[in-house]
């Protein structure tokens, strides 16, 4: 029984006054963590000061991307190891928009989800789809390549706990929803590329995530979907209430 998951992604928006803000006007308003688990990944400059205010909130405090060394001379980036002993407990890994304006290819999202699993941080691992390789005829091979190439020499007890979000990017802040029917055939598709590599139980028991464009008016569909497990929302998570309405749909 896979518990559902809703997150946001706040990417590089709100301030760290409007996040604390946030997370007063959300309290005591999340579902039970055991009917529905919720998370929001915010900047690094926001952490510290969401984890204060979080207090013993169910709400989950997600990095929106780390880098794959603990320590070093790698100036700007985001250690891994500083995120989980500041209290952060999951970071989201490969999304398009790391892998398009950042360069980052398979190989560096790989190196990072073993760096997140080396602090002990949940990966949240995305996937993207372009409209040209929708479009394209290898477009499920590159949907499967992405989730081997990440997990590459990930246990299957390390693989049990990832949580994979299916985001077409052609769905991306467009305002353009990809369909149930075709989240759905992205989500699965990524829980069958899961179960050739782990089997048939560490696949049943993932979350794959949809995003792309989620909002509080087509969820509702998404979410009943069988292969979906949950939403990552860009722009519908930046603002309580509609946080609030993603995360109490399947009350
Ligand atoms: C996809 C999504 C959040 P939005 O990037 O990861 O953003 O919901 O704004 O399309």
């Amino acid at each position: 029984m896979r518990i559902p998951f809703v997150a946001g992604n706040w990417k590089m928006n709100l301030s760290v006054t409007e996040a604390v803000k946030f997370l007063q006007d959300i309290k005591g308003k999340l579902p039970d963590p055991k009917v529905t688990e919720t998370c929001v990944a915010a900047s690094p400059l926001f952490l510290e000061s969401m984890l204060q205010e979080n207090g013993d909130s169910p709400l989950i405090i997600s990095a929106e991307n780390c880098f794959y060394e603990d320590a070093g001379a790698y100036t700007g980036e985001v250690s891994p190891k500083a995120l989980s002993e500041m209290g952060v407990t999951h970071v989201i890994i490969g999304h398009s928009e790391r892998r398009k304006y950042f360069n980052e290819t398979d190989d560096i999202i790989n190196k990072k989800v073993h760096a997140a699993f080396r602090n002990h941080l949940t990966p949240i691992i995305c996937c993207d789809e372009t409209m040209s390789r929708r479009e394209s005829a290898d477009r499920i091979s590159w949907v499967v390549s992405q989730v081997t190439n990440a997990l590459k020499s990930v246990t299957p007890e390390q693989a049990e706990t990832i949580i994979v979000a299916y985001e077409p990017s052609w769905a991306i802040g467009s305002g353009k929803t990809a369909s149930s029917d075709e989240a759905e055939e992205g989500c699965y598709l990524i829980r069958q590329t899961i179960a050739d590599l782990y089997g048939d139980d560490i696949a049943n028991q993932v979350r794959v995530l949809y995003g792309g464009s989620v909002n509080d008016e087509n969820a509702d569909d998404i979410l009943s979907q069988t292969d979906i497990d949950g939403v990552l929302a860009g722009g519908a998570s930046l603002k309580a209430d509609s946080f609030l309405k993603l995360a109490n749909f399947l009350q």
